[in-house]
């Protein structure tokens, strides 16, 4: 029997600014921190940067039609703050904006819902370091006024697209912005400070809450208000009490360092106690709280692989947690928990293939957050797909593991959950970060030397999904 979703269920795919634009300075925009990251040597693999990236920018219109050849009925973009508003202060530059006007009359154009979000990791650069016109005191995420400058910007964009756009979300998976950025290292701006990764989490989340207001005021009542974030589903190795309680201790720092100021409007008393040899909080100030935890019409799911934690030095396993290799834990206060790889089938970023953690994550904040929307806002999987000699790419793999989670989407659907949609990552291969253009999680294959986009097996497999809103029997073999 085939599963078939709630009418009205999105299907849709999802991409990032900085990974698929390129026109890094066209129109007036200028450096974020992820151009500057990618331009320094030894940070980015192959000293690859998004300077061209798939050129979306220049080919928007051509994207927009293979995605509404594919069936898709929604589409999720950022916007790139630095085309927006150069200097992350101050009146927007209307050709950064055109640009989104553009491409969102495309989709509507071409019967696709635009899901639109606002910081997907690309600050500009000059909020980081202050140095481009030496007007703003730069510090980044981990200096306070960085919330006020992303409320201003999310109004701004709001004020420009609000008569097109429905769905919003303020941050991408915050967790990496501050714990990648600030605590390891491998993301921009590649600071390796555990305490500035701590203030950088609780300025993300009040600038969610500051943008969210900011938006409410500038958006008509029919707009839905979101955050992407990417819960680890942690799970301890063995039931023994010191694996239990790392998983408890990664469970804080991954997930409720965020939902707990988003939904509960506070920090866990847990999270407080394992980082107090660290800071005393004392940045978050009176009031913070009740920004950040806004009403939230829709919490994004992001979600590729569960995580696997024992105490220190129990079995095999690592330090390294699938996000990177650095010398600088992102856990702050954690440094000594064990990362376990799961036994099984792992995708090109050796991640393991488990849809049961998206099951879990769903079914878990289907009850911590009853009456709000859950969308995945980002699933795939990075293979090594390759064209054959006649040209068409075939990725069997992808098709089971996307078969696999939508499957896993359904049951909690069936369990109660309230799933609204399902973006998968990425429409198209683009800018994996720190690794380049070496990971292709695209359901198009894009030739990064001619820009052709062409669509691999799972493109078409997902497309037949979207447009009858039925998974068919599993894949064989
Ligand atoms: O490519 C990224 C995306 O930008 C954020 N979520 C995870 C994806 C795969 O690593």
């Amino acid at each position: 029997m085939p599963e078939s979703f709630p009418p009205g269920f999105l299907w849709g795919a999802a991409t990032a600014a900085y990974q698929i634009e390129g026109a890094a300075q066209e129109d007036g925009r200028t450096p974020s921190i992820w151009d500057t990251f990618s331009h320094t040597p030894g940070k980015v693999l192959g000293g690859d940067t998004g300077d061209v990236a798939v050129d979306h920018y220049h080919r928007m219109r051509d994207d927009v039609r293979m995605m509404a050849d594919l069936g898709l009925t929604a589409y999720r973009f950022s916007v790139s703050w630095p085309r927006v508003q150069p200097t992350g202060r101050g009146p927007a530059v209307q050709r950064g904006l055109d640009f989104y006007r553009a491409l969102t009359d495309e989709l509507l154009a071409g019967g696709i819902r635009p899901s639109l979000t606002l910081y997907h990791w690309d600050l500009p650069q000059e909020l980081e370091t202050g140095s481009i016109s030496g007007s703003a005191a730069g510090g980044g995420w981990p200096a306070r006024d960085t919330a006020y400058r992303f409320a201003e910007y999310a109004g701004l964009v709001a004020e420009a697209l609000r008569d097109r756009v429905e769905l919003w979300t303020t941050l991408n998976e915050p967790w990496c912005s501050a714990f990648l950025g600030y605590g390891s290292g491998v993301h921009a701006p590649g600071r390796t400070d555990p305490v500035a990764a701590l203030r950088a989490a609780h300025h993300l989340n009040l600038g969610h809450g500051l943008a969210t207001q900011a938006l409410r005021a500038a958006l008509p009542g029919r707009a839905r208000i979101g955050v992407a974030l990417n819960p680890s589903a942690v799970r301890p190795l063995t039931q023994a009490p010191g694996d239990v309680d790392a998983a408890r201790r990664i469970d804080a720092l991954a997930n409720r360092v965020f939902t707990g100021p988003m939904l509960t409007g506070e920090y866990p008393a847990d999270l407080l106690a394992d980082t107090a040899h660290l800071t005393d909080w004392s940045f978050v100030r009176e009031g913070d709280m009740a920004t950040a935890g806004q009403r939230l019409d829709v919490l994004g799911i992001n979600y590729y692989a569960p995580t696997v934690v024992s105490a220190a030095g129990a079995g095999e396993g690592s330090r390294r947690d699938g996000h990177g290799a650095s010398d600088h834990s992102p856990w702050p206060g954690s440094e000594s928990v064990t990362f376990h790889q799961p036994p099984g089938e792992l995708t090109a970023m050796d991640w393991s293939v488990d849809p049961t953690g998206l099951y879990d994550l769903l079914m878990r904040y289907a009850h911590e957050s009853p009456g709000t929307t859950l969308m995945i806002t980002e699933n795939g999987a990075a293979y090594d797909d390759k064209p054959a000699p006649d040209g068409s790419v075939h990725d069997p793999d992808r098709i089971r593991y996307l078969h696999g989670h939508l499957s896993a989407v359904h049951r909690a659907i069936a369990d109660g959950a309230d799933v609204r949609g399902y973006f998968l990552w990425s429409l198209m291969d683009n800018f994996e970060w720190a690794y380049g253009y070496s990971k292709r999680f695209g359901a198009v294959y894009v030739d990064y030397e001619t820009q052709v986009r062409t669509p691999k097996s799972s493109a078409g497999w997902y497309g037949k999904v979207a447009r009858t809103g039925e998974l068919p029997e599993p894949p064989v073999g």
